[in-house]
């Protein structure tokens, strides 16, 4: 069973998508097993978006990761990773599949409403930067069997 670190963008928390996002998942059959509204740290943006530093959309994109509220989300299903990130579509809204959360809802590259880490390495790396192991909540769904 695997995990991924999920975050609704404080333009998504702005727009009031939280709760579509998080539906979108639910009906899917994905397990949540974390979930927690947040303001996120200069320290904890520069850690998790590491990977961009240097990069040309680096600072703007650690301004508006700080900028407002978050919505971070554990989610678990066996190859949870690439559902989701096929689920949430490609950066940039334009490129993005038609019924994906981006091409549905998000104009911009750089207000992309969601977050989904990229890679089991990610994954692990992302969550225990955002929930400490009391956070997640492991647990058995009757219906799992049916997914
Ligand atoms: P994320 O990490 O947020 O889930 O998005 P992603 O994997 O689809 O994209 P990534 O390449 O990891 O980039 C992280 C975030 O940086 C912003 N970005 N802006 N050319 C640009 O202006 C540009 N490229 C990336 C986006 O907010 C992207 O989600
Ligand atoms: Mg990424």
């Amino acid at each position: 069973m695997e995990r991924t670190l999920i975050m609704v963008k404080p333009d998504g928390v702005q727009r009031g998508l939280i709760g579509e996002i998080m539906t979108r998942f639910e009906k899917k059959g994905l397990q949540l097993v974390g979930a927690k509204f947040m303001l996120v740290s200069e320290e904890l943006a520069e850690t998790h978006y590491a990977e961009h530093k240097g990069k040309p959309f680096y600072e703007k994109l650690i301004t508006f990761i700080t900028g407002g509220p978050v919505f971070a989300m554990i989610w678990e299903a066996d190859n949870v990773i690439a559902l989701t990130r096929a689920m949430i579509g490609k950066t940039d809204a334009v490129e993005a599949a038609p019924g994906t959360i981006r091409s549905d809802y998000a104009v911009h590259t750089n207000l992309n409403l969601i977050h989904g880490s990229d890679s089991p390495d990610n994954a692990e790396r992302e969550i225990s930067l955002w929930f400490t192991p009391e956070e997640i909540v492991s647990y058995e769904r009757t219906l799992a069997r049916w997914i």
